[in-house]
């Protein structure tokens, strides 16, 4: 466990996919070298009891896109797909951390969804919290992954493992079908949206979840930001009051996520 908390304290990097490392790191960008990486890598693997402290320092130190190259340099030289060989070499928790500092954020969500959806049951928090909080591009890249690592289509997984108006919400948000953000703000369509998402709920007995759903998963978020705003014209509640008086459970979580998410904020 004492190189589990050293490679933690060597971590200052997130997870996954950035784009660059979120501070200057030990060695200077222009002095990384995949190739010695590589063979360093190699080398440590070979090690009898294996060198866990040289695959430490080297991967925890470079970007998502160096350990990319590292992988490639790998493969080019050992003949052998860097993620089975560090699979192979590793074990424990330091393997489940490796692991996940070569994945893509991408792939690291894809994997989580996997997992969440695996055997008897469903963990639904998990489900909902990827599925809800990333923007369309990321989920474009997800099912892309998830077809690549698991040979399945993630919206025909997610409409296996899930039912009711939950499973239409997610399979709605995984079909991709969000509107791209236009730079015209269309004020009818914003009045017509708030009016009809109070009337499908707080207005009515009961809530008309399709209309929310539509609502909800086909435009862009810049524009539903706006609706959110004006649907404060026609309720003294604000959009996540009403979901919380409106809906229960899983899909309470689902439209209280799509509807505050800081992710979707900004994009
Ligand atoms: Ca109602």
């Amino acid at each position: 466990m004492a190189l589990v908390s050293e490679f933690l304290s060597q971590l200052t990097l997130s997870y996954g996919g950035e784009k660059e490392p979120k501070c200057p790191t030990v060695l200077p960008v222009n002095d990384f070298n995949p190739g010695m990486d590589a063979a360093r890598i190699e080398t440590a693997i070979k090690t009898k009891g294996v060198d866990e402290q040289t695959i430490i320092d080297i991967l925890t130190r470079r970007s998502f896109s160096q350990r990319t190259e590292i992988a490639f340099e790998f493969e080019k030289r050992a003949k052998k797909d860097l993620v089975s060989a560090l699979k192979g070499a590793l074990s424990g928790p330091l393997e489940s951390l490796v692991l996940g500092l070569m994945k893509s954020t991408a792939q690291f969500d894809a994997s989580e969804l996997k997992a969440s959806m695996k055997g008897l049951g469903t963990d639904e928090e998990t489900l909902i919290e990827i599925v809800c909080s990333r923007n369309n591009e990321e989920l474009m890249e997800i099912k892309r992954v998830y077809k690549e690592m698991f040979k399945k289509d993630l919206e025909k997984d997610v409409a296996g493992d899930t039912s009711g108006d939950v499973a239409k919400l997610l399979l709605a948000l995984v079909q991709c079908k969000r509107d791209v953000p236009s730079n015209v703000v269309d004020y009818e369509k914003i009045d017509n949206d708030a009016r009809a998402l109070y009337d499908a709920g707080v207005k009515r007995k009961g809530t008309d979840v399709t209309t929310w759903i539509s609502i909800f998963s086909e435009r862009s978020v810049p524009h539903l930001q706006k609706v959110f705003e004006r649907y404060k014209r026609y309720t003294p509640y604000d959009m996540k009051e009403s979901i919380r008086k409106e809906v229960k459970g899983d899909l309470e979580r689902s439209f209280l996520t799509l509807g505050t998410c800081p992710s979707s904020v900004t994009h």
